[in-house]
């Protein structure tokens, strides 16, 4: 790149940065190109001030990277890039490397991780050693004696650990690993086999201090609409309206309600078409357009100062695969057009509420698809005894403790990509907020906030069969300046 191209990126950098905006690496990526360079910043000298828009397209159909600010506070996304080359099996093995370094990186420095050694040089060492792996969960299985075996490859080789039954608090911690996961395990060396001593996960470093907002103002979680079914509760969503229009509850929560800034709707916007067979049967709306039309009614009664922030579910249009790209403007136009709606990827990384003296929270926003099986495969999440739909709080933790939104292949389907894993939770957020469940939880690990919005779709007639608890109309309300977190029911 040039002098004067990288100047200019500097400068679009430095814009970025100095509103308080995340500047990830895929907009590095994109700065790659001289062609994005150019086009972004002719946009930055012609009109630096607030509300405005950069758009820039690559070649074929259009992609949009938005940027809004609004006064000082900014909001920021970055779309997905869709990759439509076939995927080849390559791509799969560029894909685990790629998620393998990511996550290496995170438990490198870790002071535990001493004698940091490849499984290859593992495989024929004679001493006795303590020594530190850091590689992929292949295999795992009970011996008779109820030690576990678990068999880690990182891309040198494959090897067998043993953890054994006398360390009860570390095999209760292996039990509960799941496939493909990324670990460090500090361990003896055997006879082509490792003992484990402890074993760690990336997870997210402790925090000493909660970030919170100079001023107050709120945030709220509003997710799984399912406009369209039979079962969306339109009245419900009718009162929520009401009240964030000013128009009902007491006073102290109409003081709320003209606080809130922000509207999550993490996905599941419509009930949509064909998800399963026999769904006409649920369908009060059964256009996929008309449906979106209908959620365009409804979210255009919230007052537009308040920025709404949408990304897509397993019932919205578009491609099941995550990422999920935005909702596609073929389908939602109406929503796309109005002002103060910013259209995200599945998952999202967003900063919102940033100012001059304020860096702004960073909010990871996921649907939630692969929770269903987390709660089942995860050892102790499966036996605290209770439904996904009451313990979405602890999937949601072990995904940072993991930093992976789906760590075992094939949990959500996904896209592999060769340069990068999306699912890598890279930067700790602020804010972690999910939906899918139909429930709302709220906790908190290391100083980030976990968030599960509800639904506002009464309880289906699949959910009765599976024992799952629908819980519809409780929003999640986040006061952002003292970081407490309230359910308001509806
Ligand atoms: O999912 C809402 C909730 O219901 C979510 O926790 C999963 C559960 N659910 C829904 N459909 C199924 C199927 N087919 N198998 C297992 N669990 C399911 P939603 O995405 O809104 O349908
Ligand atoms: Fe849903
Ligand atoms: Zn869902």
């Amino acid at each position: 790149m040039s002098i004067e191209l990288d100047q200019k990126k500097k400068e679009i950098v430095g814009f970025l940065v100095g509103r308080g905006v995340l500047v990830n690496a895929d907009f590095l990526e994109k700065l790659q190109d001289p062609g994005v360079v150019e086009e972004i910043h002719s946009k930055l000298e012609q009109n630096p001030e607030p509300q405005q828009i950069i758009e820039f397209k690559k070649e074929g159909e259009t992609k949009k990277t938005e940027l809004k600010t609004e006064e000082s506070k900014v909001k920021v996304l970055w779309e997905y890039e869709t990759d439509y080359h076939k995927r080849k099996i390559q791509d799969f093995v560029n894909y685990f490397n790629a998620r393998y370094k990511l996550l290496e990186k995170m438990l490198i420095h870790r002071p535990e991780m001493q004698n940091i050694t490849s499984i290859a040089r593992l495989i024929n060492k004679q001493d006795k050693e303590t020594v530190s792996v850091i590689a992929m969960i292949t295999e795992k299985r009970m011996t008779k004696n109820d030690n576990l075996i678990v068999t880690i490859e990182d891309n040198t080789g494959q090897i067998n650990v043993i953890f054994s039954k006398n360390k009860q608090d570390l095999l209760a911690q292996a039990k509960d690993m799941v496939l493909d996961e990324v670990v460090g395990i500090v361990c003896a060396t055997g006879d082509n086999i490792l003992f484990a001593n402890s074993l760690l996960s990336p997870d997210i470093p402790l925090q000493t201090e909660l970030k919170k907002s100079p001023d107050e103002a709120y945030a709220i979680v509003v997710s799984d609409l399912h406009v369209g079914s039979i079962w969306f509760e339109r009245e419900r969503f009718e009162r929520f309206l009401k009240w964030i229009k000013g128009e009902a509850g007491n006073e102290e929560q109409k003081e709320v309600a003209s606080k809130v800034k922000y509207i999550f709707i993490p996905g599941d916007v419509v009930d949509g078409i064909g998800i399963y067979q026999g769904m006409e049967k649920h369908l009060d709306i059964t256009d996929i357009y008309k449906q979106y039309q209908e959620v365009a009614k409804l979210l255009k009664q919230i007052p537009s100062h308040i920025w709404l922030i949408i990304s897509p579910g397993n019932h919205d249009v578009g491609r099941m695969a995550e990422p999920q790209p935005a909702l596609s403007k073929d389908y939602t136009k109406e929503i796309w057009e109005m002002p103060n709606v910013i259209m995200t990827c599945n998952p999202s990384f967003i900063n919102i509420h940033a100012s001059e003296n304020f860096p702004g929270f960073n909010v990871l926003m996921y649907h939630g698809y692969s929770y269903d099986f987390y709660a089942e495969a995860v050892e102790s999440i499966k036996t605290s005894g209770r439904h996904l739909s009451e313990r979405v709080d602890l999937v949601m933790k072990f995904m940072l403790q993991r930093r992976h939104l789906a760590p075992s292949h094939a949990t959500s389907l996904y896209i592999p990509d060769a340069k990068t894993d999306p699912l890598v939770i890279e930067s700790v957020p602020d804010f972690f907020i999910s939906g899918h469940v139909h429930k709302a939880a709220v906790s908190s690990y290391r100083g980030v906030s976990i968030i599960c919005g509800s639904c506002w779709q009464g309880q289906t007639d699949f959910q009765d069969k599976v024992g799952h608890i629908a819980d519809p109309g409780k929003v999640p309300i986040i006061n952002l300046k003292t970081r407490q977190i309230k359910l308001m029911r509806f």
